[in-house]
């Protein structure tokens, strides 16, 4: 039974991209197929997902002030046209409806960033009673309509008061006032919120944010201090993990929410396969590895020689701190292939013609779903493991009947669907997914220009229009299953 299954599962994958499968006579009828096709489990978790600084607004709001991302948006040249997140979807005041949307959508769970500057405007110090207690009213809304929270403490709008005081992520005093707000914040939601993110994607607030400067506070920095932003941020993490479970009132599960570079095997033999799992730990050596091992490869501190970061061996122990899941957000694939050298891989690079959606640097490559899962579990032993993150930018247009058929959407996500369901077909610890994002919204150094959503926002009105997409991801949702 298992086998069959499982032979639908590839048969029902090919036809997903439009290939004839060439089935023979064993195989069912195609009515038994489609029943059959990518069925997942009742218990997978679908979401959906989003982050302060690019839906909220409300940014001087019941006490908020600057994060970095407010400061740089202001900057002339940083942000497309200007834009910045001061209105962005209005979800700020608009979160009952919103709340209303992802019900109707069938969404089991919303996972949502707190804004740090909301909750402590100066970054530590005087908490803010207004701030936390948006927080509070979201979760009661979010409970109230059957969905399960799941909160995440930094996606990259640091208090511009910390940037100012401490240098920002450049300071260990950064790391330690992120321990103290993860605690205030478990404390306050920990009743009635029971899964926590630390941190969401290292490498966009430390290498974007202090290295390319492509991101706030929009530094570049040499490498010697840019090693040093990402030791702060890990540091960050770990910190943060202690103190929410020191400060839940009941116990939480604790995880993180990473963009690893995601390592896809050229082929799947097992050359190209040993290859890519040497590279999966070998590329995210700063990051990923480093939470998950508690130190810092040797061939990664090789590589950074004199410019490598100062760190104690306590600062490993708590960075290392066990987790309760890892979430992955997941968007463009790497591909590595064997080779002779002594890392014992190459990463090949994008063919020109290689396809990508609307925004430049989202390759389409479905299999980073089934490998990100499938890499956790055999380099680390990680037993669950959520997409905490997936989905696309597309020209999105409104047609002539109102509504606004992202059919290339809707190819990225069923075809990433499919290799999900492959990675649960064969075990592998993948228990949730999170799509991003649940409606459009401030797309950072795209501003409004990049849309992301399965409900389309005109940004004039604030009305959210369902694509193509939100009606997939309904059907997906309601049969469990691809579709
Ligand atoms: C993620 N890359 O960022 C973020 O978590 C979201 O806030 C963001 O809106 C979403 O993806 C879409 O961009 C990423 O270059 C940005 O590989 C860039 C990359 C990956 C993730």
């Amino acid at each position: 039974m298992r086998t069959t299954r499982r032979t639908f599962a590839t048969l029902s994958g090919a036809a997903a991209l439009g290939l004839t499968t060439g089935a023979g006579p064993a195989a069912a009828s195609p009515a038994a197929r489609s029943k059959e096709y990518c069925r997942f489990p009742d218990s997978f978790l679908w979401g959906s997902a989003t982050a302060s600084y690019q839906v909220e607004g409300a940014a001087s709001e019941d006490g908020r002030k600057p994060s970095v991302w407010d400061t740089y948006a202001r900057q002339p040249g940083r942000v497309a046209m200007g834009h910045t997140g001061d209105v962005a979807v209005d979800q700020y005041h608009r979160y009952p409806q919103d709340v209303q949307l992802m019900k109707s959508l069938g969404v089991k769970t919303y996972r949502f960033s707190v804004a740090w500057p909301r909750v402590f405007p100066d970054g530590s110090g005087h908490a803010n009673e207004k701030g936390i207690a948006y927080y509070e009213r979201l979760v009661d809304a979010l409970l109230a309509a059957g969905i399960e929270p799941y909160a995440t403490l930094f996606h990259w709008d640091l208090p511009q008061a910390l940037e100012d005081r401490a240098g920002g992520w450049r300071s260990r005093e950064t790391s330690k006032y992120f321990g103290e707000y993860a605690g205030f914040v478990a404390r306050r939601l920990s009743d009635r919120v029971s899964h926590f993110f630390t941190i969401n994607e290292f490498s966009c607030f430390t290498d974007e944010g202090y290295g390319s400067g492509t991101k706030a506070p929009g530094l570049k920095l040499p490498a010697r201090q840019v090693n040093q932003v990402r030791h702060c941020a890990v540091l960050a993490h770990g910190l943060a993990v202690g103190a929410i479970r020191a400060a839940a009132r009941r116990p939480v599960l604790v995880g993180i929410a990473e963009n690893p570079t995601l390592c896809v095997p050229v082929m799947e033999t097992e050359p190209h396969i040993a290859a890519a799992r040497r590279a999966m730990r070998e590329l995210n050596a700063p990051f990923l590895t480093a939470v998950l091992e508690g130190r810092y490869t040797g061939a990664d501190l090789e590589a950074a020689g004199k410019d490598a970061p100062e760190f104690t061996p306590e600062d490993m122990k708590t960075i290392g701190g066990r987790l309760d899941f890892v979430g992955l957000n997941c968007y463009s694939p790497t591909h590595i292939r064997a080779d002779a050298g002594p890392s014992g891989f190459a990463v090949v690079p994008h063919p020109s013609s290689y396809p990508h959606m609307a925004s430049g640097w989202l390759y389409f490559g479905p299999e980073i779903l089934y490998w990100g899962p499938r890499h956790l579990k055999e380099i680390w032993g990680v037993s669950n493991v959520m997409i905490t993150e997936n989905g696309c930018s597309a020209d999105d247009q409104l047609a002539p009947d109102g509504h606004v058929y992202d059919t290339d959407r809707v190819m990225y996500l069923r075809n990433h669907l499919v290799q999900a369901h492959r990675a649960v077909s064969e075990g592998w610890p993948l228990t949730g997914y999170f799509l991003w994002s649940l409606m459009d919204n401030f797309e950072w150094g795209d501003g409004y220009t990049k849309r992301f959503g399965i409900y389309y926002v005109n940004f004039e009105t604030q009305e959210r229009i369902p694509k193509l997409s939100a009606e997939y991801y309904r059907e997906a949702i309601r049969r469990r299953a691809v579709v």
